[in-house]
């Protein structure tokens, strides 16, 4: 028996496929082939960087789909079934909104997959794959699964491990996808279990993906004191409350943590409660604190913003530009709101009739990366799409790149500080143009 897995590309540019150079490793293709038994073939196939062998024997095809590569995910699946070959689709997209992905698979798979995956590749075995098997999200976390990382040689992934110790959020944002996913719970996996598997690899920096790896601080605390002795450097992805636990904030610099991707979302009051940003809302003044502590702190930060909230207009975009500019963050996301299947935003856009290209922006052929797929309400999609594009332009201007390089507390803390400095914001900032107003899928 043998089980091909497929992390399907976004789409193509104006005459090739884009290939993502600062790719990472597709851990949920590690997780599942590890869940497999060691008696199954497994290989693996990144779309964003080699072509697909369609016409390789397989007995299985198990893609993983993000609402962005759906269109992508399901031509691939749609090859494949062409020549007879059983397809499962599961991730994200999938367990959001089944009653699409079910026209384009044999079977899908709602959840996470350590719940029902041996169960898949049995089923598979016999000749009786079900048409749909349900894995709870969150429960039963990673739970003693290592992660088949071998599947990653040769791939060209940026020199980072991806790793998972928190699953989930408690927070419940308006346009998150993860806290729909988790119904705004988190989920700890047992710590032993993380350490053995950073011993397992030979890496010394790790990004932990977790959604928000501080949604439970207490467990934070409690991997980072086991990190110190390990002399790892670490990123991750954590809510701004952090900062108002400074015990929490030591542990973090001691434990080797460089920076985190924090949501910071919008620098307006009513923006923030508009989409239940509750991390950032208690005593809401405009950062200053939190960014002063970040830095005190050494953390070279990736702020994250959304933009395209019912108070914003063009001024509020350009003075999010000017505040992180003067924060000197390592890197600034402008990512213009995107109405996700099933979220509470989606929800609302469509009930006030705002959502464009049919509210279903992710299979239309027309709909661009990078530009609003709604109608925003103080000004026209086209001015938010620009807006936000040259958010980008102005924060990943070579100037910009010099003056916030500068920083004795961040950037020039070390000398390897330094070289992720460069190395990451110019892999990251080419990408960026290069990805604008790609189209999804390649048909
Ligand atoms: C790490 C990460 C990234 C990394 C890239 C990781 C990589 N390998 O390339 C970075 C930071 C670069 C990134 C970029 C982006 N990301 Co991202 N990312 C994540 C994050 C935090 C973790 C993903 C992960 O590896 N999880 C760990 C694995 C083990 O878990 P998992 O993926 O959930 O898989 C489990 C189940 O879903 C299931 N499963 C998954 N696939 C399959 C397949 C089968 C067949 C089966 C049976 C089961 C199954 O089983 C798995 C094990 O339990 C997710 C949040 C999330 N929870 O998914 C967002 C997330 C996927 N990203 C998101 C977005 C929007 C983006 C961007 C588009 C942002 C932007 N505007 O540029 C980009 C581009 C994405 C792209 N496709 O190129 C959204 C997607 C929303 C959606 N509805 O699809 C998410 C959900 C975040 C969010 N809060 O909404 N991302
Ligand atoms: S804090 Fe982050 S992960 Fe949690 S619900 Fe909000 S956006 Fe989602």
């Amino acid at each position: 028996m043998k089980v091909t897995f497929i992390k399907p590309n976004i789409g193509r540019m104006e005459h090739s496929l884009y290939v993502d150079q600062g790719r990472m490793e597709p851990l949920m293709l590690a997780v599942l082939a590890g869940l497999t038994p060691p008696d199954v073939e497994c290989v693996m196939y990144d779309d964003r960087m080699e072509d697909i062998p369609y016409d390789e024997a397989t007995d299985l095809v198990a893609i993983t789909v993000e609402t962005y590569t759906a269109r992508r995910a399901y031509e691939i699946s749609a090859q494949y079934r062409a020549r007879g070959v059983l397809v499962i689709l599961g991730g994200m997209h999938v367990t959001l909104l089944p009653e699409e992905a079910v026209a384009h698979a044999d079977s899908i798979f709602l959840g996470d997959a350590e719940t029902a995956w041996a169960q898949v590749v049995e089923d598979a075995r016999r000749h009786r794959l079900q048409s749909r098997y349900n894995g709870p999200p969150g429960v039963a976390q990673i739970g003693g699964v290592m992660p088949r990382r071998d599947l990653f040689k040769g791939k060209g992934y940026l020199p980072m491990t991806l790793m998972q110790y928190i699953r989930g959020c408690r927070f419940a944002c308006r346009f998150c996808a993860v806290s729909q996913y988790f119904d705004h719970k988190h989920y700890v996996r047992a710590i032993d279990d993380v350490l053995r598997e950073i011993e397992a690899q030979d890496r010394r920096f790790i990004f932990f993906i977790d959604d928000n790896i501080a949604s439970d601080q207490k467990a934070l605390a409690d991997l980072c004191r086991e990190l110190i002795p390990m002399k790892v450097s670490w990123i991750s992805q954590a809510s701004l409350d952090i900062t108002r636990n400074l015990p929490l904030m030591d542990l973090l610099q001691r434990s080797g943590n460089w920076g985190n991707v924090m949501g910071f979302e919008s620098i307006t009051a009513d923006s923030l409660r508009e989409t239940r940003k509750s991390p950032n809302i208690p005593g809401f003044a405009g950062y200053q604190d939190q960014v002063r502590i970040l830095r005190e702190h050494g953390m070279q930060s990736w702020a994250a913003f959304t933009l395209g909230y019912d108070h914003d207009t063009p001024e509020s975009i350009a003075a999010t530009v000017d505040f992180a500019l003067a924060s000197k963050f390592t890197f600034a996301a402008y990512n213009i709101l995107m109405p996700y299947p099933n979220t509470p935003l989606y929800r609302k856009l469509q009930e006030e009739g705002r959502l464009l290209y049919d509210g279903k922006w992710w299979l239309h052929p027309e709909y661009r990366f990078n530009s609003a797929a709604y109608i925003p309400k103080r000004m026209s999609p086209d001015e938010l799409t620009a807006a936000c594009h040259d958010a980008r332009t102005r924060f990943n201007s070579f100037p910009s790149l010099l003056r916030r390089f500068a920083d004795p507390k961040t950037h020039l803390r070390s000398a390897a500080r330094m070289g992720a400095y460069w190395y990451y914001t110019l892999i990251f900032r080419k990408e960026l143009y290069k990805k604008h107003g790609m189209r999804f899928g390649m048909h």
